[in-house]
């Protein structure tokens, strides 16, 4: 293996790697990933920028992602054109925040915004209701998730308004770990 490359030129390369927690190798592997997606449209030359994003539907069913029940959201979180669009800028961001370099606190931001459902900067009782049922995909009776989020609430509310902020979020995750458990990929 050279570094004959010409996927990239260099200086995207070092921009990439500044701004991710990848190296130049692991981004060309990402480029051969994004490629494998959908040949006929990822061109193997990116030094031009060409303005390329591949549908959610693809994204989505990616065997890392598949499986996973906040997939939509997570893909949608880190679409620029917010359709679910990915560009290959787009791809690297999520899979950089979703790699095991990244720290809890970078999870923590996305996962606040994944799990605010109605999109007001709180993650009200009704959030963490629909939160609960696709992290344990479905499988807990109403009132068993109504007594989990009450818990949760109480626990973390630091300020007592019944919702919580991000401070309270971070208070949250930081007793309860599992609530990252669906921000890692690994590729
Ligand atoms: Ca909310
Ligand atoms: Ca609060």
């Amino acid at each position: 293996m050279g570094n004959k490359q010409t996927i990239f030129t260099d200086e995207q390369l070092d921009a990439y790697q500044d701004c991710t927690f990848f190296t130049r190798k692991e981004i060309l592997r990402l480029h051969g990933i994004f490629y494998e997606l959908a040949p006929s449209i990822v061109p193997m030359d990116y030094t031009d920028d060409p303005d390329v994003k591949l549908p959610i539907q693809l994204i989505i069913n990616m065997p890392e992602l598949v499986e996973n029940p906040f997939k939509e959201r997570i893909v949608q979180s880190f679409s620029e054109d917010g359709d679910g669009n990915l560009s290959f800028n787009d791809f690297v961001d999520m899979l950089s925040v979703m790699s095991e370099m990244a720290p809890r606190e970078l999870k923590a931001i996305y996962a606040f915004k994944i799990y605010d459902f109605n999109t007001d900067n709180f993650i009200c009782k009704s959030d963490l209701e629909k939160t609960i049922n696709k992290l344990t995909r479905e499988e807990l009776e109403e009132e068993e998730v109504n007594l989990v989020c009450e818990k949760v609430i109480e626990e973390a509310d630091m300020d007592g308004d019944g919702k919580l902020a991000f401070a309270d979020f971070e208070n949250m995750i930081s007793k309860a770990p599992d609530f990252l458990s669906t921000f890692h990929i690994r590729i």
